[in-house]
């Protein structure tokens, strides 16, 4: 494989060139990108110096896949260019996910629907991959009706200002903010920019992904996003009604047997899942499993997983290496 890496110098591009490392992706040749600002300047892949080149000499080069992680704006101009040139794209931005015909892929659910024409496929964001993965069997078996989720999101998924502001904070010195607030020794119920009815863009994304993911625009959803001072990973809150009733034995056995999900849901020795543990992980942690109580058919989960793995770059390279395995590039 011929591979393009856009976005390489950023914290997400990063994680990609260490899991294409790790999971012994088969490269030709590696084609990192970046912007002209870091054009020229040299990476390090697998022991080897890497000279990063532009969006247009990339397209030129013909790649067979492009993994993209730099922004949406990025995706939308240079995507289509990649694809008249025969290019793969996963995309990992949010530009391409709710276009009617792109798909929007987690492997484990739904890479089944992929072909030899999808050239530009959208990698959902972390928060919803996160939470589908686990959710999908249940979904399966039990039929979901409602879901409230509440999120507790790592700094890591606002990029590299982010982690310096925390860092600045955290001794005292004033930082350059990627937050409207300090974020050190607070929660910021603001992920992403605010859009309809006083929900953020993050809110919505859980919304509208979760029912394209899941191939189910019933599914009643809401949420709420919230920023923590924390690396690991993303935490999430979520109640979920199903139509039918469950066994709680039932539901545990089949988020065990679930590829890519981890129970971790041992309260009598404080084993549960945390993001502290989830950091540098593929998979996704499921804990706190308990009926919810107050309502019938319905659950209450604890969902941890590294937003940076298996919420973009895991994810992503999982995506290319179904497609290699089943002959789509
Ligand atoms: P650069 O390092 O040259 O700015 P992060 O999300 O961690 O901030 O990373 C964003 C990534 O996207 C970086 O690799 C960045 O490159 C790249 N990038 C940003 N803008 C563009 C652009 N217009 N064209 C190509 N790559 C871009
Ligand atoms: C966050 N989920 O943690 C975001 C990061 O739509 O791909 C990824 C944004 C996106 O803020």
């Amino acid at each position: 494989m011929r591979i393009a890496v856009v976005g390489a110098t950023g914290m997400v591009g990063n994680v990609m060139l260490q899991v294409l490392k790790e999971r012994d992706f088969t490269i030709t040749e590696l084609i990192p990108v970046a912007s002209e600002r870091s054009v020229g300047k040299e990476i390090i892949y697998d022991g080897k110096s890497y000279t990063i080149v532009s969006m247009q000499n990339a397209v030129d080069m013909k790649p067979d896949v492009a993994l993209f992680s730099a922004g949406g704006g990025t995706s939308l101009e240079w995507a289509p260019k990649f694809a008249e040139v025969g290019t793969t794209v996963i995309d990992n931005s949010s530009a391409w996910r709710m276009h009617p015909e792109k798909k929007l892929v987690v492997p484990e659910i739904n890479a089944n629907a992929l072909s030899k024409t999808d050239k530009i496929i959208a990698n959902p964001n972390c928060s919803t991959i996160q939470m589908v993965v686990a959710l999908a069997p249940l979904h399966k078996k039990y039929t979901i009706k409602r879901l409230v989720i509440s999120t507790y999101q790592s700094i890591t998924g606002t990029g590299v200002k982010a982690v310096r502001q925390l860092a600045s904070e955290f001794v005292g010195e004033t930082a350059d903010m990627a937050y409207p607030h300090q974020i050190h020794k607070n929660a910021i119920p603001h992920c992403d920019v605010f859009e309809e009815d006083g929900y953020t863009k993050e809110e919505l994304k859980l919304v509208r992904e979760t029912r394209k993911i899941l191939g189910d625009d019933s599914i009643a959803i809401t949420a709420t996003a919230v920023r923590i001072p924390v690396v690991g990973g993303h935490s999430e809150s979520v109640n979920i009604e199903f139509e039918n009733d469950f066994d709680l034995k039932e539901v545990k056995q089949l988020l065990s047997e679930t590829d890519g999900v981890t129970v971790q849901d041992d309260i009598e020795n404080n084993n549960y899942p945390m993001p502290f543990y989830s950091e540098g992980k593929d998979d996704v942690f499921v804990g706190r499993i308990r009926r919810d109580l107050s309502q019938e058919n319905s659950l209450n989960l604890w969902i941890v997983s590294d937003n940076l793995r298996k919420g973009a770059a895991t994810n992503t390279v999982q995506i290319a290496e179904y497609l290699v395995d089943h002959n789509l590039v």
